[in-house]
């Protein structure tokens, strides 16, 4: 299994958590993601696309709704319960925010 890392990544919010409707989750379309490792070590490219993103604790959405532009960076950790988390979410596009290294945690 590949180590932990993580992933500089811009997109939009689709649509906030809704747990009523049985979404726990907030819906980004994110950029493609070039670099993608998989569990199983290989190196793939995720397609842009819209998927729902698990919040790390203490990532908040306030101020944020649907068409939002947003800056966040991806942990992804095969090793863990919950592989992929959001552990840093920022409204604006990169240019606005500073740059992210590869080991940006929380
Ligand atoms: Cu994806």
């Amino acid at each position: 299994m590949p180590p932990a890392r993580s992933y500089a990544l811009q997109g939009e919010v689709v649509a906030l958590p809704d747990v009523a409707a049985g979404r726990p989750d907030v819906l980004i379309r994110h950029q493609p993601i070039p670099d993608f490792v998989t569990a199983d070590g290989e190196v793939v490219a995720m397609e842009a696309m819209t998927m729902p993103f698990t919040l790390a604790r203490g990532v908040s959405l306030a101020g944020l709704g649907p068409g939002q532009a947003v800056t966040f960076t991806l942990q992804v950790d095969w090793a863990a319960a919950e592989p992929m988390t959001i552990t840093h979410l920022a409204p604006g596009p990169a240019a606005a925010a500073a740059p992210s290294s590869p080991d940006h945690g929380p």
